[in-house]
């Protein structure tokens, strides 16, 4: 049997070049080695606010977007996480399996909490267990995941060990992340020591997969660099996180790596290199964009889609779910 994976990504905004180059991208040979299972994750996503309207519509948009980069229905299960309310389920299972000593130590709720952590959801707190819960659900055995995902999957292996232990069952596998050979991390085009996030107050911070042409060509116009030329080692791009980030964005969208786009590169200067940056990003993404916006044309077609990935996904979720709870000692309805 093939190994099972798992990914969610969250409706927070529109799909960002960083959500495509660092996730998706690597999502889509994936559905030819594994059985694989792909989430918008909607129930994490109101960890912090949405206003409705815009949920809705970024539902759809992550969905299309899904679809355009490549996810095809026939090869893997894509679906939205609250149409199969067994998540939810799980991870209030979870919410009194986990220790609030684990949760106290996940570095990611203090990055986005900052000094504001009292006014945060306590969804966002426990977070962590529901994405252990989408996981384990199915029984997925390998997540890819970035560096920053690393310590929420150590979590994961707790919960399932402890639900196994205390229980006295083998019911939840060992997680295995799967760092992608081809994963790249890329930088708010404002601060280069900044991840390019699509929930970032500025839009000119991203490439967001539906930018126009034109779009793409400004925000790599005006993107931080700094007056040096382009070195010929990448060594020498170290202390220079902006122009390495755009240095890896080129190699990422035309299949080289950093070294070789610095061999084509090195000498020039970024009046020189930006156009070139921009022309391969809008040859690479305008096809992305275009199927976006078809599959937009037709919301029925796509939450048809939608509808039957959740009940693909139902039907792998609900025995392991009952076998949870039968576990726990909760009483069958019959
Ligand atoms: N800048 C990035 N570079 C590489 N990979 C990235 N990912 C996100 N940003 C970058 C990867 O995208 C996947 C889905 O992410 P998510 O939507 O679940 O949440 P996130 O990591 O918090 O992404 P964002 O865009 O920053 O969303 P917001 O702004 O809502 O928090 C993950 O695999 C992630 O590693």
């Amino acid at each position: 049997m093939q190994q099972r994976v798992f990914s969610g990504i969250q409706p927070s905004g529109v799909p960002t070049l960083g959500n495509y180059l660092g996730a998706i991208r690597n999502w889509v040979p994936m559905q030819d080695t594994h059985d694989c299972l792909y989430c918008v994750v909607d129930l994490h996503a109101i960890t912090q606010f949405q206003k409705p309207e815009d949920l809705l519509r970024q539902t759809r948009e992550m969905a299309a977007a899904l679809l355009a980069c490549g996810l095809d229905p026939e090869r893997c299960i894509l679906f939205v996480q609250s149409h199969v309310p067994a998540h939810a389920e799980l991870g209030w299972l979870f919410n009194c399996v986990a220790r609030l000593g684990w949760l106290n130590r996940m570095t990611q709720f203090k990055d986005k909490a900052g000094k504001n952590a009292e006014n945060m959801s306590s969804g966002l707190y426990v977070y962590p267990n529901l994405m252990a819960a989408d996981i384990l659900l199915y029984k997925a055995t390998s997540v890819p995941v970035g560096d920053d995902q690393k310590q929420h999957l150590e979590l994961a292996n707790d919960i399932a060990q402890k639900f196994n232990h205390d229980y006295g069952v083998a019911l939840f596998p060992r997680i295995e992340p799967f760092i992608g050979a081809t994963a790249a991390r890329v930088m708010s085009l404002r601060d280069g020591t900044k991840k390019m996030s699509k929930s970032d107050p500025s839009d000119q911070s991203r490439i967001n997969l539906n930018d126009a042409d034109d779009d793409i060509a400004n925000k790599i116009k005006r993107a931080k660099t700094d007056p040096e030329p382009l070195p010929d080692s990448l060594a020498e791009l170290e202390k220079r996180p902006e122009a390495r980030n755009l240095v890896g964005i080129m190699a990422a969208v035309t299949g080289r790596e950093p070294a070789q786009v610095l061999a084509a590169h090195a000498g020039q200067g970024f009046g020189q290199f930006k156009p070139a940056l921009a022309d391969a990003l809008v040859a690479h993404l305008s096809p992305i964009r275009a199927e976006m916006a078809r599959l937009l044309e037709d919301t029925d077609a796509l939450d048809a889609a939608l509808r039957r990935g959740a009940e693909k996904a139902e039907a792998i979720a609900l025995p392991i779910l009952a076998e949870a709870k039968a576990a726990m000692g909760f009483l069958p309805r019959r």
